[in-house]
Formats: structure tokens, sequence, C-alpha cells
């Protein structure tokens, strides 16, 4: 009886045993912690996985090299992941099947298909279907090796989102030669403006211990054909241009070399004085030009394959060439006649404004170098925001695109969301981006839009340490659109924002249909609970983490809210046409024209250019008072819309990403009920308008909100002010 109870007992706790650990296997299957962001491989439906078995049964591709290896692990890796098991590999189809990857010099077999690879250019690809030895096989053929890596994520990618892959021909160049990040990360760990922990690169451990998230990085950027990363601030340390971190770049570069991303760094300016030992950093000065050659040289010498600077001068307390008296030009000629030798770069940043200027800061960066133009040395590469004030939810397109025609041009796009909710409201950029690139500059007459102007895009980076990279599921959806839009300005935001979510999430209609529309509609939102109708530039001070409407005096008016806001008792907005600051007149003449009449300013822009009575009535009738409060309030009913429809898709989702995405919701729609009630307190202030009928007053007094304060939000290395709510 005894041994009968012992047996009975054994037998149960194997029981027990078992099932725990298959719970554990089941739990680990389902463990999505957004690491692998959308290059995830998850088995394929069994539809699919008889189809796409037929094209993936052999990999015959070279591996000589370190491109191809990463091309060839990748499809091993991936289809393993999709179909279950890794394909043979052999040096020429033995059957039906077979993906055949390299180029003409590295494949006898791709040389023998005599493919017109012209179009494919250095960068590009072409993905075909093909006979070879009487056996169906799909070509992934380039010119150079980068380009057979970037046909392999291509080709990957159809997998992923479940396209039929049987008749391919697809070529694929890249628009745009420079597509970079913008790491925006300090030396000691912290990143300015990041929400996804401390910065990736850690810089205790390089160059001896590199992290295998290095190589995950590369791969990520090389999928969407990012080829450049610029791995420090822009606020930038001297020190970045050292021998040791110079090591620990270089060590960032070798990992990167194989996945076709150039490393570039920050140049502080006055890095002759502090680590070179001169008295002047004047771009004018022998001794000093003679440094920075010695530096591009020894740069070179540890990374043979170093892109170039990226310079922010004379711009909110950076040093620069007007501290010696020098232009722009002057200091990033001196600049690019030390990189050009080695074939490097400098992109010059036109993010300037004076304090000493009193013009309307919208205006100074075209005052300051559309006479430039045709000054700069032809490796120097002027690098606009998007819009003319700072990364705003909304802005008009720059003046300065089309205002340089002899000056190669990159688009710098904010992907960190340090004006849109940081990491935790879901604001999908794409359309922001697609707006820009789509403006229409009218300089060379209708058509000339800023996607054919640009040479490059620059996205500053929103990764971090953070196990899923970017601070939250959703926010990867930015890094991606980047890339995508940065190869190919043409391509649409929603249709990004699908690819995005079949490769993230799900390929079920059922989810990808609602997700895809609730992140087309997320940035407007965003623009309607946070500066609805053109207002800019309504943050709280410093840390721009939530509204500060408010927001007066301190060191330089540029840097309140009122400035922008322009708000008193009998109107709002910032008149910007011939009447107020003029800076209308920095567009062509018929864009000025058209920001400058009421009847044609676009009514998501009328504040950035008009100052308007309360009651001034819009084209519908209604009031701009009510029309301000409407949308307020719109953004926020935008924002628990979302939440209802991802409520609805949990069984869509794993339990860990389903419920970050749901509580991050919830906190947006805190914030946007935040930022409409405290903004409309306070316009209310002024304007002693009642609310329109129907819509809820501030549930607090304007004090109130004005005394939030966030001393540690995060975003803002070193200013932890005490004094926050002023
Ligand atoms: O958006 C502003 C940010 C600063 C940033 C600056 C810039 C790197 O608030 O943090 O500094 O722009 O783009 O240079």
């Amino acid at each position: 009886m005894r041994t009968h109870s012992k047996q009975r007992l054994f037998v149960y706790w194997l029981i027990v045993l078992a099932l725990l650990s298959s719970q554990a296997i089941a739990r680990s299957a389902q463990a999505e912690d957004g690491y692998d962001l959308w290059l995830r491989y998850r088995p394929v439906e069994a539809a699919w996985l008889h189809r796409y078995q037929n094209v993936a049964s052999e990999l015959v591709g070279g591996a000589d090299g370190s491109t191809l290896l990463a091309a060839r692990s990748e499809l091993a890796r991936a289809l393993s992941g999709l179909l279950g098991a890794a394909p043979r590999s052999g040096p020429r189809p033995t059957r039906d099947g077979a993906i055949v990857f390299g180029t003409p010099t590295s494949s006898t077999v791709i040389a023998a298909l005599h493919l017109d690879l012209h179009a494919a250019g250095r960068e590009g690809y072409l993905v075909r279907s093909v006979t070879i030895d009487r056996h169906r096989a799909t070509v992934i053929a380039a010119n150079e090796d980068i380009g057979v890596l970037y046909g392999v994520y291509r080709f990957l990618r159809l997998l992923q989102t479940r396209e039929p892959v049987e008749h391919l021909d697809v070529m694929s160049a890249p628009q745009l030669q420079y597509r970079v990040l913008d790491h925006w990360d300090n030396l000691d760990g912290t990143v300015e403006r990041g929400y996804a922990g401390a910065s990736i690169w850690d810089w205790q451990t390089l160059p001896d211990y590199l992290a295998p998230r290095y190589t995950d990085y590369a791969r990520a950027c090389a999928s969407l054909g990012i080829n450049g990363a610029v791995l420090t601030n822009v606020n930038a340390s001297a020190l970045s241009l050292t021998p040791r971190y110079l090591n620990k770049a270089a060590a960032l570069a070798n990992v990167f070399r194989a996945y076709g991303l150039h490393i570039y760094l920050s140049a502080r300016f006055s890095a002759p004085i502090e680590i070179g030992g001169l008295k002047t950093a004047d771009p004018l000065d022998p001794a000093v030009r003679a440094w920075w050659r010695a530096k591009a040289d020894e740069i070179y010498h540890i990374i043979p394959d170093f892109g170039g600077f990226l310079v922010k001068a004379n711009s909110e307390g950076q040093p620069g060439p007007q501290d010696y008296g020098r232009s722009h030009a002057d200091g990033a000629n001196m600049l690019a006649e030390a990189l050009a030798p080695h074939g490097g770069i400098v992109m010059w940043r036109a993010f300037v404004y004076s304090q000493e200027q009193p013009a309307d800061r919208a205006t100074q960066a075209y005052t300051e170098f559309a006479p430039l133009d045709g000054k700069f040395h032809d490796h120097v590469f002027i690098q606009l925001k998007n819009g003319p004030i700072d990364f705003q939810p909304r802005e008009p397109f720059h003046p300065l695109f089309g205002a340089m025609p002899h000056t190669p041009l990159i688009l710098e796009v904010q992907i960190t969301k340090e004006y849109l909710g940081f990491a935790t409201h879901l604001a999908y950029l794409g359309p922001m981006w697609e707006e820009t690139l789509d403006a229409d500059t009218y300089t060379r007459g209708p058509g000339t839009t800023v996607r054919k102007i640009i040479s490059g895009m620059a996205g500053v980076a929103n990764i971090g340490a953070d196990r899923n990279w970017c601070g939250s599921v959703f926010d990867q959806a930015n890094w991606y659109a980047f890339g995508r839009l940065a190869w190919d300005p043409d391509l649409k935001s929603d249709a990004i924002a699908e690819q995005w979510v079949r490769m993230t999430f799900s390929n079920d209609p059922a989810f990808v249909h609602p997700v895809v529309a609730m992140m087309m509609g997320s940035r407007e939102a965003v623009v309607d609970y946070m500066t609805p109708l053109g207002l800019h530039h309504q943050m709280a001070r410093d840390s721009h983490y939530g509204p500060g409407p408010w927001v007066s005096g301190g060191p330089r008016a540029d840097w309140t809210s009122v400035y922008y806001n322009r708000a008193d008792a009998q109107g709002i907005g910032f008149d910007r046409t011939a009447s107020g600051s003029n800076a209308v007149a920095q567009y062509a003449p018929s864009v000025a024209a058209r920001f400058s009449s009421l009847g044609s300013t676009p009514e998501n822009l009328l504040l950035w250019f008009h100052h308007l009575p309360w009651d001034y009535r819009l084209p519908s009738g209604v009031t701009l008072w009510d029309e301000l409060v409407r949308h307020y309030s719109r953004g926020v009913d935008t924002v628990a819309a979302m939440r209802k429809t991802w409520a609805g898709l949990a069984s869509y989702v794993d339990a860990e990403r389903y419920t970050q995405v749901a509580a991050f919701l919830a906190i947006q729609q805190q914030e946007a009920q935040w930022w409409r009630d405290a903004s409309i307190a306070y316009f209310q202030s002024l304007s002693h308008l009642p609310l329109p009928k129907g819509y809820a007053p501030p549930p607090y007094s304007l004090q109130y909100y004005e005394s939030l304060c966030f001393p540690y939000a995060p975003g803002n290395p070193g200013v932890h002010s005490p004094t926050c709510g002023q």
C-alpha cells in the first residue's frame, strides 16, 4: 500500500512537472518582448507553407566576404523560422525552388544568366524568377554584395507579408544616396531626447566587448537599406575624436561593415582647442586646418570606410565659425577639405537661430544659408529639418528646400518623439514625413516637391538600450518607416504601415486593417490634442513633456510658448504674412501667395501664418475659438477610439506586447486629456469665451495645470531644473 501511494505520488509529480514545462515552453514560444523588431520570422500558416517551400528548397550563393555571409545567414535564419527548416546548400540548383544569390562576380551561376543589372546601380538589386538547368529558381542579384543583402531582405519581406513569390521581377535601387540614422547619444550613456533607456553604445566595454545587439542593429538597418549611422550627439563632445573613442567607434564600424552601414561622428567645432591644444578653432587659421586634416587622416587610418562628420555649429550655444567672424561655408569647407581626400562628407546642419536676432525664428536659417548657396565645397551637404522651427507635430515645409539649388540637401526628421508624446504616445510618423516629401516648393515650377530636391534623409534615432529598442513596439514602426522612405521617398505611408504590421504582429486581415487605420490617424490625433490649427511649440519648458502654452520669460523669447501662440484677449496666432514677420516671402511666389491669403492657407496651418481674432469665422461658419476646442477634444476622442480598437484585438497579439500597448494607450489618453484641458484652460483665460455646447470644461483650474512640475522627465539629460513649472 505504501509503495503504491509512493508510485502514485511519483506519477503525480511527473505529470505536474510535464505540465509546468510544457506551459513554460508555450509561454516562451509566445513571449515577445519586441527585441526581434520586424525580423520575427515566425512560422507561416499551413496554407502558405507548401507554396513557400517550393521556392525555398535550396540556397545557391557564394560565401565569399562578410556581406554575402550575412546574406546567407539571414536567409538560413529566416527560412528556418518561417518554414520550419533551413534549405540545403549547393553550388548549383539541383531541384526546383533554389534561391540563387550573389553578384556576377561572386557567382558563376549568376554570371551565366547575363542579367541586365544596370538599373540596380551600386546598392540596388534584382529579384527575379528564372529557370536554371531546367529548374525553377529565384535569383537575387546585384552589382555589389550590399545590393545582394538588400535584395535578400526584400525577398524575405515578401514571404513575411505573404506575397506570392512564384513570378517575381523586382528591380529596386535607392533614390537617395544618404540614408542615415542620427543618434543623439552622449559618451556618458545618456541620450538627448531619448525615451528608450540608455545609449545602445556601451562605450565602457567597447572595443573589447561587442554586444550581439550591435549586429542585430546593423541587420535591422540593412533590412531597410539604411547605410549610415552618426554615433554621437550633435551637441558634441570633442572627446569622441580622441584615439580612445575612435578605437571604440572603429570596433562598431567593424561590426557594421558587412551590413553596408558606415559610421559618422558629430564633430565639435572647437575640438582643435579642446583636444588639440590650439588657441583657436578659426577655420581660416592654417594650424586649425592642418589639425583637422591630420585628424581626418588619423580617423581614416582607424576606420577606412568612415562616412564623415555631422556638425551643429553656432546653434543653441554650440561653437562654430561665427565665433571667429567666419561664415558657415568657411567652417564646413574646412572640414570638407580634410575629409574629401578620403571620400568623406560633411553634413552641416542649418538648424540655426541666434539669440541676438529679433527676427522671427522661423526665418533665420533661410536668412543665413540661402545667400551661401553655391559657396560650399562639393563634399558638404546641408542638413535641414523638415520645418523651419523644430520637429513640431505639424510644420509647413522648410523654406530652404528649393532655395539652395546649387547645394545638396539632406532632409532631417525626428524619429524620436520629442514633441509627439515621447515613447508612450502611439503616433505613427509616416504620414507626417510623407506630407513633407509631398510638399511642393514650386521653386522650379509646379511639381518641385521636397522629395525631388533632396539627396538624403537623416532620422534622429529613437533607439536605446531598452529590450524593445525604441521604448515601445509602435515606435519601431517609425524607425521602419524612416528607413523605407529614405530608400524610396515615393512610398505611401499606409502601405509602409501595413507591411510593418504584418511583419511585426500578424498577417490576419482582421488585425491588419484596424491597426493600420489606427496608425494612420494617430499623428493627426496628436496634432489635435497638442497643437491644432497651426499652433506650435506649446510644450513645457526644457523637457517638452506635457502642455505649457503659458510658458514665458526665461533666457530667450523663442524658447517660450507665448512667443509662438501670441495669444491675448483679442486673438491668437503668429502673423507671418507681410503685415507680420513676412516669413512667407521666403517661399516661392505662388506658395507665398497661398500662405498669405486667409482663404487659401490650409486650415491645419492657419495659426502658423495668421494672427486671428477669437471670433474669426472659418469657412465652415464655426468660430476659431469653437473650432480650437473641437480639435482639442477630437484628439482625445481619437485616442479613446484607438484604445477601444486595441482592446478588441487581444486575441491576435501575445500577452506581453498586447499589455504594454494597452497600458501605453491608457497613458496616452490621460495625457491627451491633460493637454486638452490645460490648453483650453489657458486660452480661455485670455479669450473669456464660453465653451461650445456639449464640451466639458477643464476639471482643474489653470493654476493647477501651471503648477505641475516634472524635474526628471526623460530625454533631457543634465537639465533637472527644480523650477520646471515656471
Ligand atoms: O529639438 C531641439 C532639441 C534639442 C536638440 C536640438 C537640435 C540636439 O530640443 O535637444 O539638440 O533640437 O536639433 O540640435
